[in-house]
């Protein structure tokens, strides 16, 4: 079974999202989301509107997604590849590179972004709409 993980705090889930999370699942047959806790957002300077537990019930019934865990540091990558056996670590495109010190332990694959939408667009549209 090849198993493929994603990192992401999933807020608001949008199709941007879902676009990542099928072309990851397409990678392997068991896709793991590691998912940002509450705690771990503050250290990424985001807040996100959905706490973890609703952001991972939500991540759940996705269908391409087949378990979701905790992500609480930047330092736990190399041990969540090695603990699950994955082969395949996927992230979009704006982590390019970033995550390239994994590939001792799996394949590294940076995904196209999805053009045109975004948590914050999202945030802002309301914004503007609400204000007028
Ligand atoms: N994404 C995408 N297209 C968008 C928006 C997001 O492909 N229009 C991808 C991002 O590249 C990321 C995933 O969807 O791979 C989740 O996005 P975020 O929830 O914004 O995740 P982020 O805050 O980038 O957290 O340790 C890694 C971090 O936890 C990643």
């Amino acid at each position: 079974m090849k198993k493929v993980i994603t990192y992401g705090t999933f807020d608001l889930l949008h199709w941007g999202h879902v676009n990542l999370l099928r072309r990851a699942k397409e990678m392997g047959d068991y896709l793991i989301v590691a998912i940002s806790s509450d705690e771990f957002n503050k250290l990424k300077d985001k807040k996100s509107y959905h706490s973890f537990e609703n952001r991972k019930m939500i991540l759940e019934a996705i269908r391409y997604v087949d378990e979701v865990i905790a992500e609480e540091s930047w330092d736990q990558k190399v041990r969540d590849v090695v603990d699950h056996n994955i082969d395949v670590f996927v992230m979009g495109s704006d982590w390019e590179g970033k995550f390239d010190f994994l590939k001792e332990h799996c394949e590294v694959v940076y995904l196209p972004r999805t053009v045109g939408i975004s948590t914050s667009k999202i945030k802002d549209d309301l914004l503007e709409v609400n204000n007028g």
